[in-house]
């Protein structure tokens, strides 16, 4: 193996994903990205009217039906030198499982926030996710073609709610309509903009110093005055600019746009290329793996099906950790121990896909495959590198599934058995009670929605919902016994179950249930996540 070309590749990897609370632009940004990034050539839009082209990320026909991400999307492409792996996630909390599981495949994140809102919940979640993985963070201030709240105000926010140093790589010149550009605060330049139409094409950019009489004469004396003032502020406050602290996530360079009128998207996107983190050595339960160890090892931390019509097949996405990935690569199976080839990876680009040879650490590489690998497992071809599991989320809604359509069981079954190797629910059986089909349970009622979609559309089944009268699950420690129970009583609705591994489960339909249970017996241990996951 060439040594410096092996290094090489490694080192112009730039894995990332966008997060952020519901629509706040990710999606838009991505496509911008994509953009700017010379991947397309039109930028098609979120809520895309008949004629109209939709996003490369929201893919699915749900998405462009409800103008919702629901499902993380990878995209791969070349840009300024680098290769960038670019995974866009769904915000709503539903879906926050999938999004968790590629946050442990990315080496940033682009957090993107509404700057008329500022920093919302489920940014506040994603964020201390990453705080605690130690990922660096960039922020892009969105929106601010819309009234938005004062830079100043939203990078105090961000500094006092989230605890994070930030550094304005970029100032915006006025919001709203008044949105006229913004200020690179290290190259010393102003970028002024126009409006293009349904901001599909690339905004012309001007750009000259900042102070330069020609660009003062275009700016309304009331927002050049003010504008001037603010950024003497910056310069004798807030934090300074240092790539270290950037790379172990203390500080977060901020910039300020618009997604949607393509407003600081190349400047996010060349700053991104030039500072972005590299893939870094990565822990297994043995100590840290270099990339550049010449093993190859990586882990699933994803898998789809039907994502493309024409090849309906199962997908699963594994991070490339170390090592070079070769196409035909032999592993070990890690549920069997039986060797596997690792035939028909593809490079992703939203919906598309195309075959590769080789991939290097810091790629999402899709492998198409007979045996589905489960979500966490680890890939590699040397037996000694074995990453952490994923850890599951709690479900908190529940539902039974049924059959309508006597004909159509086969299509039932094998689309839920697809949709529980996917993580999108949990199968759970009923102790007692004579309940013949599972309980079924998922992070979210949106994610049943989603699962009844799929299971019409993509395997033709004709299923019904059932609501389940339980809001919470617990595990209880790893060869707990029911017999421990028998005598007792648990309390109205109470019902004990097996998970797919037959572990012992409490179902509680109340909080009120789940402390009567707990005050009756203080001795048990219950966990909110099955304690094999954790430990496995
Ligand atoms: N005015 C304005 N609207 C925007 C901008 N960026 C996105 N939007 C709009 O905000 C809405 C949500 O945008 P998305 O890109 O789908 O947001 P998201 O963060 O991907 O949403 P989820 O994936 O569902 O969490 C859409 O209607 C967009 O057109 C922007 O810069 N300015
Ligand atoms: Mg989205």
């Amino acid at each position: 193996m060439a040594d410096t070309s092996f290094r090489t590749e490694i080192s112009r990897r730039r894995t990332f994903a966008i997060i952020s609370h519901p629509d706040a632009g990710k999606t838009t940004l991505t496509e911008k990205l994509l953009l700017y990034g010379g991947a397309i050539q039109l930028a098609g839009s979120v809520r895309a009217r008949r004629a109209q082209k939709s996003t490369t990320s929201d893919w699915m026909e749900l998405e462009k039906e409800r103008g919702i991400s629901i499902s993380s999307t990878v995209l791969q492409f070349e840009y300024g030198g680098c290769v960038i792996n670019l995974l866009d996630t769904p915000g709503h909390k539903d879906f926050s499982e999938d999004t968790y599981r590629v946050l442990t495949a990315v080496d940033s994140v682009v957090m993107v926030i509404d700057a008329a809102k500022g920093i919302e919940e489920r940014t506040r979640k994603l964020f201390e996710i990453c705080r605690l993985r130690g990922i660096p963070i960039f922020t892009f201030m969105n929106k601010m073609d819309r009234p938005a709240r004062h830079p100043l105000e939203l990078l105090d926010e961000l500094e006092k709610t989230l605890g994070i140093g930030a550094f304005p790589v970029t100032w915006p010149l006025g919001n709203g309509a008044e949105f006229r550009g913004v200020y690179d605060r290290l190259q010393n330049n102003l970028h002024l903009f126009e409006r293009t139409a349904h901001g599909q094409h690339r905004a012309p950019v001007r750009v000259s110093g900042i102070r330069d009489e020609s660009v003062c004469r275009q700016i309304p004396p009331h927002i050049l005055g003010a504008w001037l003032e603010d950024l003497d502020v910056l310069i004798g406050a807030g934090a300074g600019f240092s790539e270290d602290q950037l790379r172990t996530g203390q500080i977060t360079p901020v910039f300020f746009g618009s997604g949607m009128s393509n407003f600081g998207v190349q400047l996010l996107l060349d700053y991104f290329v030039k500072h972005g983190a590299p893939p870094q050595a990565r822990l297994s339960v043995n100590g840290p793996v270099e990339p550049d160890d010449k093993d190859f090892s990586g882990f699933v931390f994803k898998v789809q099906a039907n994502m493309n019509p024409r090849h309906r097949d199962r997908l699963t996405f594994v991070r490339v950790c170390s090592g070079k990935f070769v196409k035909d690569m032999v592993v070990n199976d890690p549920e069997s121990g039986k060797p596997v080839r690792l035939s028909y990876p593809q490079k992703l680009f939203g919906q598309e896909r195309e075959s590769i040879e080789t991939a290097y650490p810091g790629d999402i590489v899709g492998l198409v495959t007979h045996k589905a690998f489960r979500i966490g497992a680890t890939l590699t071809t040397n037996p000694a590198i074995r990453y952490d599991e994923i850890p599951r989320f709690p479900p908190e809604a529940f539902a039974f599934i049924r059959n309508t359509g006597a004909a159509k069981y086969k299509q039932l079954r094998d689309g839920l058995e697809q949709l529980l190797e996917e993580g999108v629910i949990q199968s759970f059986s009923l102790l007692g009670g004579g309940q013949t089909d599972a309980l079924r349970g998922a992070v979210g009622q949106l994610q049943f929605d989603v699962v009844v979609y799929r299971l019409q559309n993509e395997y033709g089944a004709m299923p019904r919902l059932e609501p389940a009268p339980f809001a919470s699950i617990r595990w209880f420690d790893p060869g707990f016994r029911k017999e421990r129970l028998a005598d007792d009583y648990l309390g109205t609705g109470v019902k004990l179950a097996l998970d797919v591994r037959g572990q012992l489960v409490v179902l509680f339909p109340n909080q009120w249930a789940a402390d009567y249970f707990t005050g009756k017996h203080p001795a048990i241990k219950l966990h909110p996540v099955s304690p094999h996951d954790v430990t496995a």
